[in-house]
């Protein structure tokens, strides 16, 4: 990133605000605004992206789609594609949506379309799909996140909410103030603080940290990775995936030595008594003590206990990241955090307590705006069916079956049509090989993105999307202070359109064009969601056309925020939304659901994925698959950054030097990773700051087969969801568990394949095909 002037025009992503230099309809040069004091490296990768060669620059199809109609086929990823006018592709696409609801209802679309899309309010590709689907009658829906899919419904079910332990939570500012120890399950990195949904301009955590630490604060960090912590810490390098028995262990040294807080555990929680039975072995013969736990985490036990007793001696937070929730039984680090913190009895004081997701993402620790923010209206969805997010291969595998679920019994509806637009399955999904079979087995599959992702090259209809550098929107996210104006850049490349211009087109063709767009124009659109909003505030804002000429606008916020101290302070005014008002150590709801792997307190679950398991014996590494330090997600994956980051044109992979000898490898090798689910290459780096027996392989390595018609096939880029285990945290949640996996790895000593994740397919372009009309009617339906 440049440091030079900034009157260049600006613009935002989910990583930061940005100044812009642009020739030629791209971006040549970013610059951070002043105010960002702690700007993210991630922007240098808008470098390029407008025009880059990886953008989709025409409607294309599929050709077996278009030749045979829709249906179930394995072609999928491996056939050319076919370039469309508009008004084809619209003619298409109308006829298949309705062709789709007319014979299996509108149940049978898939609309969830996870994923992040980019920043800005009325552009958010999710929010226009919803509105089109919506209005077309309606589609199977889904619900949570991958971010957060345990955590989404464990802590509703304990604590009364899992979304104000993040927008609510104790800020920075108080901790710099008053916390002596911040226990860290799961580190505080800094890279993930980067970024924030909605977009982010500010990143005051490595400055809070600095003055946290300055006032004599200090900083244990339970974790795999030495740089889940950036500067001095006490670092517990624990074997992955083994947090609650820690916690447990701790727990145990507390009340063994009566530092337990028993007049919070009485006042403010319920359960308490069953979960202490627990504790000390009442119920199965175990007490969880200082050894026990040091036997499966590797920490030694008078380690623990120390850590214990100094966690009692002051002000302390224990926060846990949210990567520890997105592995098997991913509900109970949450849970047993917030016990552990209870015990200690500083919930709700200023600087003690519970946090959730400190270095996970830009948003815990910083200030919420103190009002709504604005939004594009989407209306209700006539279909009730839904899914959790992750149980997408499930659904597409196993239509009709039943499958339990935060104490419901579901169905799985019978898919015939997947539409996403935002999202990269191939990116956030886990088990690729079984994510393309699943696909596999639906009629079409429909994908809106500015790029040929995996997921669009996946795909039977690709719409090329503009990028909100080609658009103009604006800007909104719940704990960032300031709405910014995102006036377009540049042209759209190509023949890309933005996403609301594709559904207002299809609108029309189906017959509610005028309810999608209201009659408004996209400019006016902007317009009107500012003015209904800025209606509805109890402070004045300038008018649009005010803030579009200034640029920004700053709004009110809540500082100096302690999570729950409305609670503590009382109890009864401040009742939590959980049965008992209180929070629930032990839960009579789920001990009800009577659900084998989320028992009714929380408990350590031995995984499958783990180092101290039989499968260990055969695949002896343990893989953390966690977000990339160069990138958001797969975004801008050919990006500047991203680039730099790669080893040999691969996705790096990070172990500890003895793991290499005994391998036989050296820095820069490349290697293959695998396990019995799949297989990767990557490049080796060695990093003394990993746990030996760990190695780290972020996400967002394009998916690049090296037989794209092969399921199977070897991904000669890296990325680590070919190996990781499409399974749910636990029937309570059914939450993403892709953080984990075990895996071996060895030197690859075969040709290099070549890396062609970021080339296009074949297309064939307008010019050279025969004129097509809209496709044959489709094949029989299996
Ligand atoms: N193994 C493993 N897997 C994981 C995780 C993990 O820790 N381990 N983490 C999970 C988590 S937390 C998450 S949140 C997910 C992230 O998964 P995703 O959110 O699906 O990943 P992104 O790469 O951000 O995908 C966003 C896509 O939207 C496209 N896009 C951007 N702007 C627009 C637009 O205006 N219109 C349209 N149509 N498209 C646009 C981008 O080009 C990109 O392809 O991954 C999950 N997967
Ligand atoms: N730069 C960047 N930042 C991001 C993102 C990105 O793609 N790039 N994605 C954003 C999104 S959508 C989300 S949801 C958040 C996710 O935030 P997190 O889920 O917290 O992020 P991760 O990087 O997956 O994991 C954080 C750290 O947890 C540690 N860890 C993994 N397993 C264990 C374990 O079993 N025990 C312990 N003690 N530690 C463990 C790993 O060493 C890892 O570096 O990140 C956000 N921030
Ligand atoms: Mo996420």
């Amino acid at each position: 990133m440049s440091a030079r002037g900034n009157t260049a025009p600006m613009s935002l992503t989910h990583w930061g605000a940005f100044h812009a230099d642009v020739a030629d309809g791209d971006i040549t040069a970013v610059t951070a605004p002043a105010y960002d004091t702690d700007p993210s490296p991630l922007l240098d990768n808008l470098v390029g992206s407008i025009r880059h060669r990886s953008r989709v620059a025409a409607p294309a199809v599929r050709r077996g789609w278009l030749e045979h109609g829709p249906g179930p086929t394995g072609a999928r990823g491996s056939d050319e594609f076919v370039e469309l006018s508009w008004p084809e592709l619209t003619e298409v696409l109308a006829t298949e949506l309705r062709r789709v609801v007319d014979r299996y209802g509108n149940e049978a679309i898939y609309g969830g379309s996870y994923g992040w899309s980019s920043a800005g309010r009325f552009h958010h590709a999710q929010s226009q799909v919803h509105r089109f689907l919506k209005l077309l009658g309606g589609y199977t829906f889904s619900r949570h996140s991958y971010s957060l899919g345990a955590t989404g419904v464990i802590m509703p079910r304990v604590v009364g909410t899992h979304d104000n332990l993040f927008k609510r939570s104790t800020s920075w500012d108080v901790i710099a103030e008053h916390t002596d120890l911040l226990v860290c399950f799961g580190g505080v990195g800094l890279k993930n603080t980067a970024i924030n949904d909605g977009g982010t301009t500010a990143h005051p955590a490595r400055e809070a940290l600095a003055r946290f630490r300055a006032r004599g604060g200090h900083i244990v960090s339970v974790s795999p990775l030495r740089d889940d912590v950036v500067g001095p810490c006490d670092w517990l390098a624990a074997v992955p995936g083994t947090d609650v028995a820690i916690m447990l262990g701790l727990a145990h040294t507390l009340v063994s030595e009566g530092l337990h807080d028993k007049e919070f555990l009485r006042e403010f929680c319920t359960g308490y008594d069953v979960f202490e039975g627990h504790l000390l072995g009442h119920d199965d013969g175990v007490p969880k003590s200082a050894e026990w736990a040091a036997q499966i985490s590797g920490v030694p036990a008078d380690t623990l206990r120390a850590l214990a007793r100094r966690m009692a001696a002051g002000r302390t937070i224990l926060t846990v990241s949210w990567s520890l929730q997105r592995t098997r039984y991913g509900e109970q680090a949450p849970w047993m955090g917030l016990t552990l913190a209870a015990m200690l009895g500083q919930i709700g004081l200023p600087g003690g307590g519970f946090g959730h997701g400190y270095g996970s993402m830009n948003e815990p620790g910083l200030p919420p705006v103190r009002c709504r923010l604005p939004r594009l209206p989407q209306g209700p969805n006539p279909v009730q069916t839904f899914i959790p997010v992750a149980a997408v291969s499930d659904m597409l595998l196993h239509p009709g079956e039943m499958f339990e679920y935060n104490g419901q019994r579901l169905r799985y509806p019978d898919i015939r049509c997947v539409y996403w637009a935002g999202g990269n399955p191939f990116h956030h999904h886990q088990n690729i090989p079984r994510l393309r079979r699943a696909l596999s087995r639906v009629d079409t599959v429909v994908v809106h993105d500015p790029y040929w992702t995996a997921m669009a090259k996946h795909a039977d209809i690709v719409v090329p999307s503009t990028t909100p550098y080609e658009r103009d929107d604006f800007s909104g996210s719940r704990n960032d202070p300031r709405l910014v104006a995102m006036p377009a850049l540049a042209p759209p490349y190509a023949q890309a359109r933005n996403d609301h211009r594709t559904f207002a087109a299809l609108a029309h063709h189906l017959g509610f064009g005028e309810a999608f767009t209201d009659g408004r124009t996209e400019r006016e659109w902007l317009e009107h969601m500012y003015t209904t909003w800025a209606a509805e505030l109890d402070f004045s804002v300038p008018t649009f056309d005010e803030f579009w000429a200034r640029g920004h606008l700053d709004l009110p916020v809540e500082e100096g925020l302690t999570l729950l101290s409305e609670f503590r302070a009382d109890p009864a005014a401040h009742r939590l939304a959980t049965p008992s008002g209180r929070i629930e150590i032990h839960s009579d709801t789920i001990a009800g659901f009577g659900y084998a792997d989320c028992a009714g307190h929380p408990r350590w679950y031995e995984p499958a994925e783990w180092l101290g398991g039989p499968r260990a014996a055969e695949f002896p590494l343990h893989l953390l698959a966690n977000q990339p330090a160069s990138r958001l997600h797969s975004q801008l994956d050919a990006g500047r950054t991203s680039q730099a980051s790669k080893v040999a044109g691969r996705e790096p992979i990070r172990m500890h030097p003895e793991d290499a000898t005994e391998r036989g490898l050296e820095p820069g090798d490349v290697v293959r990773v695998f396990n019995d689910r799949g297989a990767c290459l990557a490049g080796v780096v060695l990093d003394e700051g990993v746990r030996p027996r760990v190695v780290q392989l972020a996400t967002g390595a394009w998916y690049d087969p090296v037989d794209p018609a092969d399921p199977d096939s070897l991904c000669a880029h890296g990325n680590p969801n070919v190996l990781t285990d499409d399974v749910g945290t636990s029937a309570l949640a059914h939450g993403c568990t892709g953080a984990h996996v075990l895996v071996q790895v060895e030197k690859y000593t075969g040709t290099l394949p070549p890396v062609r994740a970021h080339e296009p397919p074949r297309i064939t372009a307008r010019a050279d095909r025969r004129e097509t009309a809209a496709p044959p009617d489709p094949r029989t339906p299996r």
